[in-house]
């Protein structure tokens, strides 16, 4: 019997639907105010997101759309700035109570923690941000609860590369095999894949095509009693629910 000892959730698409209605949206804002006619809409920010990042995600939108920059502008330094005044405004939208948790992860992280199974995040967002969500959508005590939260620069490659994993696996001192991870995109998986770990996936608004063949299950959300789910691969849900039983299940059936 494999013995689950952590949860590991990535934030943004996880955790709540962030990235169209929340980043995207931070983005625009950030862009206006600072003078540029840039405007990520909902079909562009679904192509940017193949990289992760803001920065990152700047950087790559320039090299894309080239659109015209101020003559002589320092391009990483813009880019720092523009993602600093975005991390603000991503934070402001937050706690106006815009971003909601997906169904079942409330749930979830209150079964964890009751049994005493450990938890941690694993985001390549801004360390701000995975905050600021957590604080709004589950209290402001509600970080000390993840013993580990891994985000944005900690580690110097970003998923899908599976550093961010490896870091939160070693600061909690744990073989992969005790530990599940929760994840919504094609990188998110191969970056816990990489690193050893069962995931499973709650699809989210832009990764429902992506391929997911190496997740051990594949949700349409994790469910609540009276709000069942669809499975989309992988093991039935006998209660039409994602719950521990089920997390230590799929960790036997990956020995
Ligand atoms: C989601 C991402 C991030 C956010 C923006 O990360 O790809 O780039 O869109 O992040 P995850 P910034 O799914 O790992 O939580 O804070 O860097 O702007």
């Amino acid at each position: 019997m494999a013995d689950l000892k952590a949860l590991i959730f990535d934030v943004d698409g996880t955790l709540a639907e962030t990235e169209r209605d929340g980043h995207r949206v931070a983005f625009n804002q950030t862009f206006g105010a600072a003078g540029l006619d840039w405007h990520w809409s909902i079909a562009l920010y679904g192509q940017l997101l193949n990289v992760t990042g803001g920065k990152e995600r700047i950087r790559y939108y320039l090299e894309l759309e080239q659109p015209l920059l101020p003559a002589g502008v320092d391009i990483t330094a813009l880019i720092a700035d523009l993602h600093q005044a975005k991390t603000q405004r991503y934070r402001a939208l937050v706690e106006s109570g815009q971003v909601q948790l997906r169904p079942g992860i409330r749930r979830l992280i209150a079964s964890a923690r009751a049994a005493e199974i450990r938890l941690a995040i694993a985001t390549t967002s801004h360390f701000d941000n995975a905050i600021a969500l957590l604080e709004t959508t589950l209290g402001p005590d509600s970080p000390s609860w993840f013993e580990v939260i891994a985000a944005g620069d900690v580690v110097p490659h970003k998923k899908p590369a599976p550093d961010i994993y490896h870091y939160v696996l070693e600061k909690l001192q744990l073989n992969p095999a005790h530990c599940l991870v929760l994840e919504d995109t094609d990188h998110g998986l191969m970056s816990a894949h990489g690193a050893g770990l069962t995931t499973v996936i709650t699809v989210s608004n832009y990764t429902r095509q992506q391929n997911f063949a190496t997740a051990g299950q594949v949700l349409e959300h994790l469910g609540e009693p009276g709000q069942p789910t669809q499975v989309l691969a992988g093991p039935a849900l006998a209660k039409g629910y994602f719950d521990l039983a089920t997390a230590e299940r799929l960790l036997d059936s990956n020995q």
